[in-house]
């Protein structure tokens, strides 16, 4: 293959079947290409006892053998009888998509249940097109219904998901309703109990996407080798449609390839680049790819790196590198607070890491937005990404088992060509049992075999040796399928003050890379006291320089991912005059202001530098 390189003409490549491409059976592309955006105003109807969705005797209106089927019920724009005199969106009032609906009307900051949303929209379809809706999350269980036809159900609140319309949009004015019902469940995923807050609604971007009737539906490209520079890459088309050419083109390095689709409309290459420069947090180079098909063209900016593990270290680029974290929520500080909204939130939130002197962050505890994967790529960003298998999952239900499943189907569909994500993390905290481990394992070979790629992780727990306390072992069953042991621990907050720190030794008996993914206590921002004073600033400073020299003796430590950034909010967290709903182990405040203990960190990751 190396003889194609760097050549300016169409070149014919062997193809190459890349392992996992297909088996999601999902349309990456509609999350790159561009769409008419959804957002903006969408009027809601509260509805607690989901009297729009259930009729008296508790029956669906939108089951099978309900007398008068249909969604239409909600919506007026759908003209057609309705029981439902009472319920009318076009006098109703309005939130604002993507948000979060606690932070903005008082009456449903603690809401958990029904709400629908309607937006209108006119739409001309092409004959030669198709159309999809594409949201980019929605928390937790969204029903969809177009003109009161119901399109379909999606469960978990933090990735995409799509549903086509073509034919059957109307052409002119379109009514899009969606039930949105954040309810926690004990079968959920997350279940009914976590330490942040339930934020409902349609939490990110909505779009409407057209594409020719045939087009480019998923795509893969990746760095193979950190020394060959070779790029290997997998295409598939509508795989009604073998034999089609597909052109890849990557200008920069001069890169112009025309592959054919096999019989499954699958195109693929390897190609090595000597002048590709790999990203890294250093240089986080990116590449324009552009990929076309019978005049369906899509672009891409691409990093290109590697990621394994070799004994106790991490390789990016086949160079060990200290993972130099701090743990983010989806919640932006100032302003009310609430989800995430926008990039230049994201944004914020990043530059604070960079502040901090991170190369990497873990993005606790679900699937974040979008955005902050891609600026972290731009920014040079290292990432750990994650989902809600939190606390005490219900382990044995298959329901569950597959929900979490789908999680992580939709997010790596999402983010599989993101140079940024070098860590999937199946769980957090998760009680040893031999139920959680075989749920686990089957999560990891699924995660696996989606894509083998990445690290796998998750966030375990230490235990106290009980002959002897003074020294912290982590053994987990799950340690022996993972690439990286990844602990939390609150030695000096959680059952004892910051000075115990220095008395554990620990024993962590895994050939493999160590991370520290959580450790922390809380501070009010401007409470200033004693370095004993729980809630100061001086305590949470000290706790960070006891813990810091405490992980310095850890052997095979590869980095850290202290908790937490920004303050967030928890009902947990109610204590009044400190707390007030926030979890204050942030080493920012809730209003964006620095506590003492960030710059212990950010003097931390400055020595680790040199
Ligand atoms: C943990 C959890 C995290 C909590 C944190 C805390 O171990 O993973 O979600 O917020 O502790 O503040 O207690």
């Amino acid at each position: 293959m190396r003889s194609f390189l760097n050549r300016s003409c169409f070149f014919l490549l062997l193809l190459i079947p890349v392992q996992g491409l297909l088996s999601q059976n999902l349309i990456n592309t509609l999350t790159v290409r561009n769409g008419e955006l959804l957002d903006g105003e969408w009027k809601i109807i509260v509805d607690p006892y989901e009297n729009g969705y259930f009729n008296y005797r508790w029956q669906p209106f939108d089951a099978e053998n309900h007398p008068s089927r249909s969604a239409y019920f909600m919506d007026s724009k759908a003209n057609s009888p309705s029981d439902l005199i009472e319920y009318s969106f076009d006098s109703s009032k309005s939130l604002m998509v993507p948000g979060d609906w606690n932070t903005q009307m008082p009456q449903l900051y603690y809401y958990e249940g029904t709400v629908w949303y309607r937006k209108t929209f006119d739409f001309l379809q092409k004959d030669n097109e198709r159309a999809f809706l594409y949201f980019g999350a929605v928390n937790y269980k969204a029903e969809v219904y177009l003109n009161g036809q119901k399109l379909g159900t999606h469960v978990g609140g933090f990735t995409p998901f799509y549903f086509e319309i073509t034919g059957i949009a109307n052409a002119g004015s379109n009514s899009l309703v969606v039930k949105v019902d954040n309810k926690r469940l004990r079968e959920g995923v997350p279940t009914l109990n976590t330490d942040w807050w339930n934020y409902g609604g349609i939490t990110r971007s909505v779009k409407l996407v057209t594409t020719p009737m045939s087009f480019i539906e998923d795509f893969q490209i990746k760095l193979e080798s950190a020394s060959t520079k070779d790029i290997s890459g997998a295409i598939q088309y509508s795989p009604e449609f073998p034999d089609e050419e597909v052109f890849v083109q990557i200008p920069e390095l001069k890169i112009k390839l025309k592959l054919k689709t096999d019989d499954n409309g699958l195109a693929s290459f390897k190609i090595a680049s000597k002048q590709l420069e790999l990203w890294s947090p250093e240089n986080p180079k990116r590449y324009q790819v552009t990929l076309s098909c019978r005049g369906d063209i899509l672009t891409d900016s691409i990093g290109f790196r590697t990621i394994r593990t070799e004994g106790k270290q991490v390789l990016l680029n086949d160079k060990p590198i200290f993972l130099k974290g701090i743990c983010i929520h989806e919640e932006y500080a100032i302003d009310g607070g609430g989800r995430v909204k926008n990039a230049s939130q994201s944004e914020l939130l990043l530059k604070w890491a960079k502040e901090l002197g991170c190369n990497f962050v873990r993005l606790a505890h679900y699937p974040h937005n979008r955005d902050i994967i891609l600026l972290a790529e731009k920014m040079g960003i290292l990432v750990w990404a994650e989902v809600p298998v939190y606390w005490t999952i219900d382990w044995t239900n298959e329901a569950t088992y597959l929900n979490a499943e789908n999680q992580f189907t939709e997010i790596i569909s999402r983010d599989k060509n993101r140079a940024s994500v070098i860590i999937w993390s199946l769980a957090n905290e998760t009680p040893v049992s031999e139920a959680r481990n075989i749920f686990l394992g089957k999560l990891a070979k699924h995660v696996r075999s989606l894509d083998n790629t990445r690290l796998l992780s998750a966030a375990m727990e230490k235990h106290d040796k009980p002959e002897n306390r003074n020294i912290s072992v982590v053994q987990d069953p799950l340690a022996d399928i993972v690439d990286l042991v990844s602990f939390n621990q609150y030695t000096g907050w959680y059952g004892s003050t910051p000075e115990r720190c220095a008395e554990i030794s620990w024993e962590i008996p895994y050939n493999k890379p160590v991370f520290i993914s959580e450790f922390g206590g809380s501070a009010k921002q401007g409470m200033h006291g004693d370095k004993n004073q729980r809630f100061t600033e001086e305590y949470q400073e000290y706790l960070f320089e006891e813990t810091l020299k405490m992980i310095d003796k850890i052997d095979g430590v590869c980095g850290l991912s202290p908790w937490i950034l920004v303050d967030f909010r928890s009902p947990r967290r109610v204590l009044p005059g400190i707390q007030d709903d926030f979890n204050r182990k942030g080493l920012i405040s809730s209003e964006g202001n620095k506590k003492k203990a960030f710059y212990v960190l950010k003097k931390y990751y400055e020595a680790k530098s040199k």
